[in-house]
């Protein structure tokens, strides 16, 4: 018998995105599922039907309670979905912004006490309220962009009650928002004052106090580590993505970001989700992570306002990677929600095409979460997170720059954002 919907987009060029396999890897990833003027039926929050027009009529049944949308001459793509933010901090770095933008180093702004420590000295002071609203307000840019489902890190605390405090804000924010978040626990971000000459009595914290209670309050479902010259050694990201795994947590990992380490390795060793940054993996990295599962996710925004070089996209597509990418929006390296400013980067400084930059920020991003099965492309039984933008071909989406083309943004079959 034909399902009722109560849900229906009609006509546009529907970006599906819908894979076989999943991630997509490597050539793969120069396909992108498009049907040209299909449709998609939902029902119950979920995409019950999608092809041709005949094809769902026969499928479904319109009611008079169905609400329509006609989205003829515009593109339709599943949610966006953004692997990589730190979307809870206090205060903001607009004063390290400019004297960046006049030459200062990133890393040497931190080691003389500012960059994430003026963050964390920030959240710290913050209250929960305060991180609450700021959070709503980031994700309200982010959702009204297309974005559905966004990947949200603490680490601005690094001591027990900040970094609860950021993840009781992304909790508090879950139930009262659409945009669906996976919490990360990144209390392996810096080194806070308090152990300033003590760095092993740091991951001792972490390891016997920090990651223990974070597991015990239930509020972080993947463990980070910020893996880099000066900040985590690779033994003490190690140290502290076994125990992580010991207590269940799913891992995720800063990776080569500013010094080729052997993040990359590590990730593949300890088989992470992710892979976060690769700016500077070397030839062995990307080796390892071809014999992994791990999902190299790109962060070209962070590139772009550190004026560093870009990590090397065809050359991991060429060896046959899959790739996802994600803002890394936060108050230092990468201050912009703007997850379609990202997708534009991505073709014009690592020679992305349209299509790769697509399968990018669904089916692989949702893969890179652990969500695959239910975000991440439009299929029958997947959840019905769908934008509409406001032009006819997806080609124009990354190209427009800067433009927020999302006109119509559905969550789990709810209008949110737009008529
Ligand atoms: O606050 O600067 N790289 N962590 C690692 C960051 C950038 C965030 C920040
Ligand atoms: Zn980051």
């Amino acid at each position: 018998m034909a399902e009722r919907i109560d849900l229906l987009v009609k006509g546009g060029q529907v970006v599906t995105a819908a894979h076989r396999a999943c991630p997509v890897r490597g050539r793969t990833m120069q396909n992108l599922p498009v049907l040209e003027g299909g449709w998609v039926a939902c029902a119950g929050g979920k995409v019950v039907a999608v092809g041709p027009e005949e094809k769902v009529r026969e499928q479904v049944e319109i009611t008079a309670k169905t609400e329509v949308i006609d989205a003829a001459g515009k593109v339709v793509t599943p949610g966006l979905i953004d692997p990589h933010t730190h979307l809870i901090f206090g205060g903001s770095r607009e004063d390290e912004f400019y004297l960046r933008a006049q030459g200062a180093d990133y890393m040497e702004i931190m080691e003389a006490g500012g960059g994430i420590l003026s963050s964390v000295r920030a959240t710290r002071a913050a209250s929960l309220e305060e991180l609450v609203e700021t959070g709503r307000q980031r994700l309200r840019w982010m959702l009204e962009l297309g974005v559905t489902t966004v990947e949200c890190k603490s680490g601005y605390g690094l001591d027990l009650e900040t970094e609860l405090k950021q993840l009781e804000a992304v909790r508090i924010l879950q139930r009262e928002q659409p945009v669906e978040l996976v919490p990360t626990f990144l209390g392996a971000h810096a080194w806070p004052p308090e152990y300033a000459g003590d760095h092993e009595g740091f991951v001792e914290f972490l390891l016997d106090t920090v990651l223990p209670a974070v597991k015990e309050q239930g509020v972080a479902e993947y463990v980070d580590v910020f893996t880099e010259k000066g900040v985590f050694s690779v033994e003490q990201s190690r140290r502290i993505l076994q125990k992580a795994q010991e207590l269940g947590f799913k891992l995720r990992m800063h990776a080569d970001e500013m010094h080729s380490l052997g993040g990359a390795e590590l990730a593949a060793e300890l088989n992470a989700a992710s892979a976060d940054h690769l700016l500077m993996v070397s030839g062995q990295g990307i080796r390892a992570l071809l014999e992994s599962d791990v999902v190299p996710i790109l962060l070209p925004g962070t590139a772009f306002t550190l004026r560093k070089p870009y990590a090397p996209a065809r050359k991991m597509l060429a060896a046959g990677l899959p790739l996802a990418l994600a803002t890394d929006f936060n108050p230092g390296s990468c201050p912009t929600a703007n997850l379609l400013l990202v997708m534009s980067i991505a073709c014009l400084y690592m020679a992305m095409t349209p299509e790769e930059v697509f399968n990018a920020v669904t089916i692989n991003a949702a893969h890179s979460l652990g969500r695959s099965q239910r975000l991440g492309s439009l299929e029958p039984g997947k959840q019905a997170d769908l934008v509409i933008f406001a032009v006819d071909d997806y080609k124009k989406i990354p190209y427009y720059i800067g433009v927020n083309l999302a006109e119509t943004v559905i969550k789990a079959g709810q209008v949110v954002v737009g008529n």
